[in-house]
C-alpha cells in the first residue's frame, strides 16, 4: 500500500510531503520532479504569486544516490514568499498589528473554514485550502509517476475548453474511437499541450481563449474549464468489480475530486454515454494478434472497475477561480452587515495548472494499484511480478476456455 501526506500553509515557510511504499532501487532525481513542478506554475492568466515562486523540491529523506531506499521519501518545497509573511504567518508569538480578515469570499473555503474550526481569522482558513498545497501533491506523484513509466505507462493531459471555447476537432473523439498510432502515448501528448500558453492542443482556440482572458482579466472577473487526462500502457487487470472502494473508476473519481476547484469528473463518454444507445456506446471485443482488446475506447479504458489495457480517458471540470478583483456580495463577521467581498492576490485562470495536478493525481491512482496488483519491495521484483503476469495472460485465457 502507498500513501502521502502533505503539509504546509500557502505563505508558511514551505510544504512538505511524505510518500511511503515505493519499492527500492527505483531511479528519481529532484531534476525529475522539478520539471514537473515548473509545468504545474505555467499557464496564461496565473496571478503574480507565479512570479515570486520558483517551486522547487529538496529530496530530504529516503533516497541514496539517485535511488529510493523503500524507506519515506520526504520532499521540502520552500515557500519564496514566506519572507514577506514572517510576522503574519508566525508560528510564533501574533504582534498586535496583523489584520484579522471577517469577509468570507464565495466559492472559497473561508466561510465553512472559520465555522468548523471556530476561528476569529479566516486567514487560518485560508491558507491550508489554498491551491498552494498541489505543489506537494505534485511533487509526490512525480515519484509514482517515475515508477509507472518503467513499466511503460505515460501519462498526459491537455485542456479541452477555457471560459466555453472549445476546439472544432475535439481530439477526445480520436481517444473514444481509438484512432490513434500505434505509437502514440500520452507524455508526448502532454508535451505537444505544454508548448501552448493555455495548454490546448489547436491554434485557432488558443488565440480565442487568450483574448478572452484578456477581457475578462479587465472585467476583475475569472474563468474556468475542462481537461482531459489520458494515460496510455496501462495493464489490463487494475482495480477490481468486487467491492465498492477496490474500483479504479471510483479511485480515480475520488483523487480528481480532491483537486481545489474541481466540480466534475467523468471517465470515457460519461454524461454523453447517458444519451446514447447501447450500440453506439460499447465497445466491440476484437483479437489483434496475441491480444483481446477494442474496437473504439467509450468506456475511458475502464470497464466493471477493472482497466482494459486500453488508454484510461478522464474530462475534469474546473469551476472559474472563486477570488474576484469585481467581488461579489459577502456578509462581513465582524458587523454581520452586508457588504461586497474582499479581494485577495489570485489567478484569474489555472485550467492548465490544474490538469498537470489531474495528471498527478492520476498517476497516485493508478501506481496504488498497480502497486496493489504487482507489488514487490524492491523495483525488480515489482517488474518480475508484472512482466509474468503480462506474459502469460493471452495463454491462461486461452488454456481455460480451451475446449477438450
Ligand atoms: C497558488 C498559490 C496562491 C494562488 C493560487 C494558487 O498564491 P497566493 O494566494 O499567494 O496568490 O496564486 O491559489 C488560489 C487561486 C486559491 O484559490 O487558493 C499556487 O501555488 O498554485
Amino acid at each position: 500500500m502507498i500513501r502521502f501526506l502533505t503539509s504546509g500553509e500557502s505563505h508558511g515557510k514551505g510544504l512538505n510531503t511524505i510518500v511511503e511504499g515505493i519499492p527500492s532501487n527505483l531511479k528519481i532525481t529532484e531534476k525529475y520532479i522539478n520539471d514537473h513542478l515548473y509545468r504545474r506554475q505555467q499557464g496564461y492568466g496565473r496571478g503574480l504569486r507565479m512570479k515570486i515562486e520558483k517551486d522547487t523540491a529538496e529530496i530530504i529523506s529516503g533516497v541514496r544516490f539517485q535511488k529510493t531506499l523503500g524507506s519515506p521519501i520526504s520532499l521540502f518545497i520552500r515557500n519564496n514568499d514566506w519572507e514577506n509573511w514572517t510576522d503574519k504567518m508566525t508560528p510564533g508569538k501574533r504582534t498586535a498589528d496583523i489584520e484579522k480578515i471577517t469577509i468570507p469570499r464565495p466559492g472559497h473555503a473561508d466561510l465553512v473554514g472559520v465555522s468548523k474550526y471556530n476561528f476569529d481569522d479566516i486567514r487560518n482558513s485560508i491558507e491550508r485550502s489554498s491551491a498552494r498545497e498541489t505543489a506537494a501533491r505534485v511533487a509526490a506523484c512525480s515519484v509514482v509517476r517515475k515508477l509507472l513509466e518503467e513499466f511503460g505507462i505515460r501519462i498526459g493531459s491537455f485542456v479541452e475548453s477555457i471560459g466555453n471555447i472549445y476546439p472544432d476537432d475535439n481530439f477526445a473523439e480520436r481517444l473514444f474511437n481509438n484512432d490513434l498510432p500505434p505509437q502514440f502515448n500520452a507524455w508526448k501528448l502532454a508535451c505537444e499541450a505544454d508548448k501552448s500558453p493555455v495548454r490546448v492542443l489547436n491554434g485557432k482556440q488558443e488565440t480565442r481563449i487568450i483574448n478572452k482572458i484578456k477581457l475578462v482579466k479587465k472585467k476583475g472577473d475569472t474563468l474556468g474549464g475542462s481537461f482531459y487526462v489520458i494515460a496510455t500502457g496501462v495493464p489490463s487487470g487494475l482495480g477490481s468489480f468486487v467491492h465498492y472502494d477496490t474500483k479504479l473508476d471510483a479511485d480515480i473519481a475520488h483523487t480528481m475530486m480532491s483537486i481545489n476547484a474541481v466540480k466534475g469528473v467523468e471517465i470515457g463518454t460519461g454524461f454523453n454515454s447517458a444519451e446514447a444507445m447501447g450500440s453506439s456506446s460499447h465497445d466491440e471485443i476484437i483479437r489483434k494478434g496475441t491480444r483481446i482488446t477494442r474496437k473504439t475506447n467509450r468506456a475511458g479504458g475502464i470497464e466493471g472497475g477493472v482497466s482494459t489495457g486500453l488508454p484510461i480517458i478522464v474530462r475534469v471540470a474546473m469551476k472559474p477561480i472563486a477570488t474576484l478583483m469585481s467581488p461579489l456580495e459577502a456578509v462581513d463577521l465582524s458587523s454581520m452587515k452586508q457588504v461586497i467581498s474582499r479581494r485577495e492576490r489570485s489567478d484569474f485562470v489555472a485550467v492548465p495548472a490544474c490538469a498537470v495536478i489531474g495528471e498527478s493525481m492520476l498517476a497516485w491512482t493508478l501506481a496504488s494499484h498497480f502497486l496493489n496488483k504487482f507489488g514487490g519491495d524492491s523495483i525488480e521484483e515489482t517488474r518480475d511480478n508484472f512482466t509474468n503476469y503480462q506474459n502469460k495472460l493471452f495463454d491462461r485465457l486461452k488454456s481455460n476456455f480451451r475446449k477438450n
